[in-house]
């Protein structure tokens, strides 16, 4: 039977990931909130606790993923390897919801499916899939930027007789491959650090590329003593750095231009980078991401490299095609990626050039092939920072539905409000820098932010905020300006502006001005009585 009984909350916050478990602590242990946190998995760890796909692991290095809010925090937990793994973060946010006793306050396995605004009472209500209700004054969305995972529709997926799975959405029993003939389609982020790990175990295994994707060696490795005791002993500068670099990241971007620097110097400087690892490799130079011939030069490096490392001509040329600027798109890092088409179990498919025509009962039809499969992996990527939002169908003032306000893409201001949508807060929503930055570094900023608003209208018995569509409107116009000083708009098919979901409006979405510069406009707005918000 369905219990309609309403439960009351000061405040809800949808969402156990970093930004969830943040903001439940603060606003409950802090200001002393009655709040409860709706979780749709059954553990703590959002994009964490879905995303458990061959090879899944953070690309930040682990002294920079992690929260910095918390000495305490930060002193007794030590992680084991440069990148985090996906089990390691889940194990870390257990950590941290045990240290501040949040399960108690965290109902899991209720994903919110109605979310609606009433005016006569200033409170939100909402409806979960576990036919429970709830209402609040202030609702907080926590819900991440990438975790509405994208399945293309593919003519024939659901005739498929073997498996297939997202890397979105893996099954939390971990999948054999063992002796299987294995599809993947995907090179993003995730299908370059899922490949190598499924090709060990796969007896064959075919890659299905659509665009070329420039990766640097990632060089994970175990941390060292000695790097685990500077890391304790640095706590109070990787926090200063981690604040005041545009990224988040815990290393500093150069401040040399690529052409400052001859060719023998330039080729040293990418040289060592490229032995050292990682998404630092962006930060070679400072103009890499604005000038599109400094660019090209990192690109040539890359691709070089690559050919260097693929034995096979064919193979080298297809996953060197680029048509786009490095990094303009999220850049991958990888361990043994390009190695891995040197396995004779492991054949790559420009589909490009061979587009998949159709799926049937026993595998892929390209235009010129068809491939036998016993198992697909679709690392196609997510419905990006809006999916989720709109996915938990919300009903603001006026019966204002966010799928119709959104029509022709996201407005907000600041990413942390949109208009007619009173007292709800988007932890790293688009318009924030979110995406583009190491993500714990944007959800304190966000979160905090968001805390010192509700601490502002209960000091001042304020009862709603919203903000304005004139705001918004200026807003978007400073993420497009931001958005335009880069090459990150040049590139047609990134999620960055949703081109990879058909029918989804194209408009750049994250804001591109870097962490600090956007701190200092939240920081302004709130010293200035929320200046651009309506308090009532
Ligand atoms: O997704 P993507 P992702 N037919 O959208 C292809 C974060 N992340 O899951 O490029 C054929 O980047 C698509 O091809 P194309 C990170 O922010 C973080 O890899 O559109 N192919 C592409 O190759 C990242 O950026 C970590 O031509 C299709 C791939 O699928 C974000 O998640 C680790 C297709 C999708 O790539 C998303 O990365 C991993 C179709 N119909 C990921 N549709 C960390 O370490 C799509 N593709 C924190």
């Amino acid at each position: 039977m369905v219990n309609t009984q309403i439960r009351h909350y000061d405040a809800i916050i949808i969402g156990a990931g970093f930004s969830g478990l943040y903001q439940l602590h603060l606003l409950r242990d802090r200001l002393k909130l009655n709040c409860i946190v709706l979780e749709k998995g059954e553990g703590v760890g959002g994009t964490w606790y879905w995303n458990r796909y061959p090879g899944a692991r953070c690309d930040t290095e682990s002294h920079a993923y992690t929260y910095f809010f918390s000495d305490e925090i930060f002193n007794e937990w030590e992680w084991s390897e440069r990148y985090p793994g996906h089990a390691e973060i889940r194990k870390y946010l257990n950590f941290v919801s045990e240290k501040f006793d949040l399960k108690k306050d965290i109902s899991f396995k209720s994903e919110v499916i109605k979310t609606s605004y009433k005016q006569n009472d200033n409170k939100w209500f909402l409806e979960t899939s576990d036919d429970l209700f709830y209402s609040s004054k202030f609702l907080i969305s926590a819900v991440g930027c990438i975790s509405t995972a994208n399945i293309p529709k593919i003519r024939g997926l659901d005739k498929f007789k073997g498996s297939y799975f997202h890397t979105g959405n893996w099954p939390k029993n971990d999948v054999n491959f063992e002796g299987k003939i294995v599809g993947q389609i995907g090179t993003g982020s995730t299908g370059i650090q899922a490949v190598p790990v499924i090709a060990e175990t796969a007896k064959h295994f075919t890659v299905f590329q659509r665009t070329p994707n420039y990766s640097v060696p990632a060089r994970n490795k175990p941390l060292s003593k000695d790097f685990k005791k500077y890391v304790k002993e640095n706590f109070n500068d990787l926090r200063k750095t981690v604040k005041k670099t545009p990224n988040g990241h815990a290393f500093l971007i150069s401040e040399t231009l690529v052409h400052e620097v001859d060719e023998k110097e330039r080729l040293k400087r990418y040289e060592n980078a490229w032995e050292k690892g990682g998404l630092q490799f962006r930060g070679t130079f400072k103009d890499i991401i604005s000038d599109k011939r400094a660019n090209d030069t990192a690109s040539e490096f890359i691709k070089k490299k690559i050919k260097e490392i693929v034995k096979n001509k064919e193979y080298a040329q297809i996953l060197t095609n680029f048509d786009h600027p490095y990094a303009g798109k999220r850049p991958p890092i990888d361990t043994n990626y390009f190695e891995t088409f040197n396995r004779e179990n492991v054949h790559l498919v420009d589909i490009r050039n061979d587009p998949i025509k159709f799926i049937d009962e026993y595998g892929i039809a390209t235009e010129k092939n068809y491939y036998n499969l016993d198992l697909i992996v679709f690392a196609t990527g997510y419905d990006a920072m809006t999916g989720s939002l709109i996915k938990l169908n919300i009903t603001g003032e006026n019966n204002l539905k966010l799928e119709d306000y959104w029509k022709e893409g996201p407005k907000t201001y600041l990413g942390l409000q949109i208009p007619g949508f009173p007292n709800l807060f988007t932890i790293t929503g688009p318009g924030s820098p979110s995406v583009l930055t190491n993500m714990p570094t944007a959800i304190e900023q966000h979160v905090e932010w968001v805390t010192d608003c509700i601490k502002y209208m209960i000091d001042n018995n304020y009862e709603k905020i919203c903000t304005t569509d004139k705001k918004s409107q200026e807003w978007g116009k400073e993420v497009n300006e931001a958005a335009n000083k880069t090459l990150l708009p040049t590139v047609k098919h990134s999620w960055y502006l949703g081109a990879n979901i058909p029918g989804k409006p194209q408009v750049f979405m994250p804001y591109a001005g870097g962490l600090p510069v956007y701190k200092k406009i939240c920081d302004h707005v709130k010293n200035n009585n929320y200046d651009g918000f309506v308090l009532t």
